[in-house]
């Protein structure tokens, strides 16, 4: 029969029996199979949904919950934890939400951070039902740019289409609103091809250069602050805390936004709208830091897109910061533990001094804030900060690099304008800037700094090289960091802004800088600028000292042939900007990013493993500027905050975007 080999025949005679002789081994196998898949079916949900008994909406939380467990714990469940780093990254290792013990499973982290684990959790319910999330905006093109030249608002480009949240498609980004919006000529954000085939040439170089460094930081180290490109892993320095803020990511955004990368920003803004929560911060991490990459950044992102989910983001954690300007000067701590507004200093800085470079950064994203959001406490903290630095008597008219926030008094005499003092001097001249030239104190706060700088640290080498010395003590130190090379471009916006007596002295100095910094690069083998270098009897323009030999893919000498590019038009400052590409490219690229190198006197120099936020929001935007028409994010239009990121000028750009009852406070 033809089932027969297949179906077993049962006989009434004698059960057993005949069923054992019935059934054959292969076919008991069979049935053995259906039973258990039968049992499985029945009885699987009770141990996959213990809450059955439960409500429908019981099951559908603990599913929501453990669904959210493994969205954030997707990486680990395929890819194994990378293995335990000593030093910063510490023993346990927190991988999105999923802790490795990586060394003793009595360590007492280790219910702390189980403890933590389900603060998020419960967290992340809170803000489940607490939360109306936003539709994201959704660009509707691929990373593919518009190659039709530049994009304006008001036109429709059909390649750039932004939604806004209730569906309807916008023209390339979101039109001003509101009666204090500026309504001057369409700022140009994207698009910006110069007319030169050699230079666009070499932008699609960098814009390739962005994506592979964005791809590696996305497929290893997604949501960390930043990336080890070497070692494939996430990295995060003692700035940004201990958490996995995703630096990396926001100061992206703007840099993505204006190359046209609307698939990798987009990413980005889902990340923003979803993960960027400081209210998981426990630790502390840099005031200074966090204005200028995660609040400059999102800022940025507000003033190109209109997109309101940045300029809530960024007013959130400006929020956050606030507790570190109680003192009793309002000179503001350097670290602030966000959870508990607990700040402090660091402890090596002049016995627990505050830092110019740091309190003095702040002027331009806080006054936009208060702008842009309508609440005066931004402004008031840093025309408060502004006060206190006026009238504290300067020894010899130099401004030191520290002062006591409770006292109001300067700390050791050490002035710079490369570490520690650098973008002070820098924000005096872009604060005026941005109110549209009508912050006069500003003006006058620079003139007066810049003018003493000039006078007592403005130096020629033997050779005729121009750099700028420090001042330790009143004795000069004839070193210059790398950091300082941003000043060429400092003193050139200078003087083309303020068109004063002393511009075009100013304007000898920029180039001068631009020139040595060059030097600093061109008298490596790898092509790249050491951290800082010395000038002495024998020796010009080179790092004497083998802790200053490294380069961590700093921005400041492209940054300086960036402005001179557009002052001037020289075209040496193309290529010199063209040499560091090349250069970084031999040197700096690894499989899955940039990274720095140790040592710019080797002919292969060892990698730090290390790729700094920065290389996005200041590294990578410059170099793209510098070989793109300068209507592209025009200097009429726009000024870069210390990281680069760009904050439109009052009374020049339309996207300025003043808060309805804002009235100009300058
Ligand atoms: C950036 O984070 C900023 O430019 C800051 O002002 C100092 N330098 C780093 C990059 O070198």
């Amino acid at each position: 029969m033809a089932f027969g080999g297949v179906l077993p025949l049962y006989s009434k005679r004698n059960g057993t029996w005949a069923l054992r002789r019935l059934f054959r081994s292969r076919e008991k196998v069979l049935i053995l199979l259906v039973g258990l898949t039968f049992l499985f079916i029945c009885i699987g949900p009770i141990f996959f949904l213990p809450d059955l008994r439960g409500g429908l909406s019981t099951r559908v939380d603990h599913v929501y919950k453990v669904y959210k467990q493994m969205q954030k714990a997707g990486p680990e469940l395929i890819l194994p934890p990378p293995p335990p780093q000593s030093g910063e990254e510490g023993a346990i290792r927190k991988h999105e939400g999923v802790y490795h013990n990586a060394v003793n499973h009595n360590d007492i982290h280790l219910s702390d951070d189980k403890q933590r684990l389900m603060e998020k959790i419960n967290n992340d319910e809170e803000m489940r039902h607490l939360r109306v999330i936003e539709k994201p905006v959704v660009l509707t093109l691929s990373s593919t740019p518009p190659n039709k030249g530049n994009v304006v608002v008001g036109q429709v480009d059909e390649s750039v289409k932004v939604q806004n949240p209730s569906g309807e498609a916008l023209a390339g980004r979101r039109e001003p609103e509101g009666k204090n919006v500026d309504k001057g000529p369409v700022p140009v954000v994207q698009g910006g091809e110069d007319s030169d085939p050699v230079a666009r040439q070499r932008r699609e170089k960098v814009k390739e250069m962005v994506l592979h460094a964005w791809r590696g930081y996305k497929t290893y180290a997604w949501g960390k602050n930043e990336l080890r490109p070497v070692s494939k892993r996430g990295h995060t320095a003692g700035i940004f805390g201990r958490q996995d803020m995703g630096a990396t990511i926001v100061d992206a955004l703007d840099t993505l936004y204006i190359m046209g990368l609307t698939e990798e920003f987009n990413e980005g803004r889902a990340w923003v709208q979803y993960h960027l929560d400081f209210n998981q911060l426990r630790s502390e991490m840099s005031v200074f830091e966090t204005n200028i990459r995660f609040v400059g950044g999102l800022l940025s992102a507000f003033s190109l897109t209109g997109d309101p989910l940045f300029r809530d983001r960024a007013l959130h954690i400006a929020r956050k910061l606030l507790p570190a300007f109680d003192t009793p000067t309002g000179i503001p701590y350097a670290l602030i533990n966000v959870a508990n507004g607990i700040a402090k200093n660091y402890a090596w800085a002049s016995g627990g001094s505050s830092i110019l470079s740091e309190f003095g950064t702040l002027h331009l994203e806080f006054a936009y804030l208060s702008d842009i959001s309508g609440d005066p406490v931004f402004r008031e903290k840093v025309n408060r900060i502004r006060d206190v630095i006026r009238k504290a008597e300067r020894p010899d008219g130099l401004y030191p690099n520290y002062m006591n926030p409770k006292t109001g008094k300067w700390g050791q005499r050490h002035t710079s304008i490369g570490a520690l003092g650098d973008s002070f001097y820098e924000y005096l001249i872009k604060a005026y800037i941005q109110s549209g030239g009508t912050d006069e104190v500003a003006r006058e706060m620079y003139e007066e700094a810049v003018g003493v700088i000039t006078n007592r640290l403005v130096m020629k080498s033997h050779s005729g090289l121009t750099y700028l010395a420090e001042s330790k003590f009143n004795r000069l130190e004839h070193k210059m960091d790398h950091l300082a090379c941003f000043s060429g471009g400092m003193y050139a916006l200078g003087a083309k802004r303020l068109q004063n007596q002393l511009a075009s002295t100013h304007m000898e100095i920029a180039e001068g800088i631009a020139n040595t910094c060059h030097e600093s690069y061109a008298r490596t083998p790898t092509g790249l600028g050491p951290e800082s270098f010395r000038f002495t009897e024998g020796s010009e323009a080179r790092a004497l000292k083998s802790s200053e030999k490294y380069y961590i893919l700093r921005p400041e000498a492209i940054e300086t042939w960036f402005y001179m590019w557009r002052f001037t038009k020289d075209p040496k400052y193309r290529e010199w900007a063209w040499g560091a590409v090349l250069a970084l490219e031999k040197h700096c690229r690894a499989e899955a990013g940039y990274s720095g190198i140790q040592n710019v006197y080797m002919e292969n120099p060892q990698k730090d493993d290390v790729q700094q936020s920065f290389i996005f929001a200041e590294t990578f935007k410059y170099l793209y500027l510098i070989f793109s028409d300068d209507s592209l994010l025009s200097l009429d239009e726009w000024v870069f905050n210390t990281e680069a990121h760009p904050l439109p000028v009052y009374g020049a750009n339309a996207y300025y975007r003043k808060a309805q009852e804002t009235e100009n406070q300058w």
